[in-house]
């Protein structure tokens, strides 16, 4: 379902970068689910280059059952552009919920006319992916944009819409990347690795997906899988009392 999605963001990436693989701990890389009636299959890749710290996707393959596919791209700390957030999920191809961001690591007025507001032209263009629903897991005004794209759609809606919207905001953002100044005071990039790694608790602790990874894989591989893989910036240790 969302194979050419993966596909546009490779060649993207290879085009444009000058890519070097970025290590996976042992065993998280992919697994196979050997408990449901489907199999069901993640893999993952990582990479990084000069501008690029953290480039990050997974694809969960379980057939008509669920397709996911899912992606972080970290800027380098000298940069604080937003983080490239994408989120597509599939469920018995009845239930599709997409999800792609330019992830704010601040709120000021000057940030969001830099980053945010360049988007808005490509949203207003893709209405009908921007539905405005309620986030159950996530707080909307912690690392979302307010033209973010978040729908309940079709298959047909990821096709015709949700892949010509997904690669206008991809350009847009290596646009914004290639425009970018680089910091250089030592204080302004550390504020960027913290605002990073801040992301990364939250995200780690919110996750939605740990009961999906749970129910495929097992709680103790998920656990791992988030935090030394997916967030692995988070610290695990305040994972235990946060969820439940
Ligand atoms: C929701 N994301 C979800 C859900 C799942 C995942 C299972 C709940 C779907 C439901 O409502 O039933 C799945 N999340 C994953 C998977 C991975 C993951 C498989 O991290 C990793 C492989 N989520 C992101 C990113 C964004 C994001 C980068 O990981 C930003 C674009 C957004 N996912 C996002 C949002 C929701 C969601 C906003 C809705 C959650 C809510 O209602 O609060």
């Amino acid at each position: 379902m969302f194979a050419p999605f993966k596909e546009y963001l490779e060649e993207e990436l290879f085009k444009r970068f000058d890519l070097r693989s970025r290590s996976i701990p042992a065993g998280l890389e992919s697994n196979i689910s050997i408990r449901g009636k489907n199999p069901a299959t993640i893999q993952s890749w990582c990479y990084q280059c000069q501008q690029l710290r953290k480039i990050r996707y997974s694809y969960i393959d379980a057939g008509e059952t669920a397709q996911v596919f899912n992606s972080v791209i970290y800027p380098a700390h000298h940069y604080d552009l937003p983080l490239l957030g994408v989120d597509f999920l599939s469920f018995g191809k009845k239930k599709i919920l997409v999800v792609m961001d330019f992830q704010p690591l601040f709120r000021d007025r000057a940030y969001t006319d830099k980053y945010i507001e360049p988007m808005r032209e490509i949203r207003d263009k893709y209405n009908e992916l921007a539905q405005n629903l309620e986030m159950k897991f996530y707080d909307a005004n912690q690392y979302f944009s307010k033209y973010l794209l978040f729908a309940k759609t079709d298959s047909e809606t990821v096709v015709n819409r949700l892949f010509p919207a997904y690669q206008e905001y991809i350009n847009l953002y290596w646009q914004m990347l290639a425009n970018a100044e680089p910091l250089t005071r030592p204080e302004d990039i550390q504020r960027v690795v913290k605002a990073q790694k801040d992301y990364d608790q939250y995200s780690a602790e919110r996750d939605p997906a740990h009961g999906l990874f749970s129910s495929y894989f097992g709680s103790e591989w998920s656990e791992k899988f988030l935090y030394e893989f997916l967030f692995e910036d988070a610290s695990p240790l305040a994972v235990t009392s946060a969820r439940k």
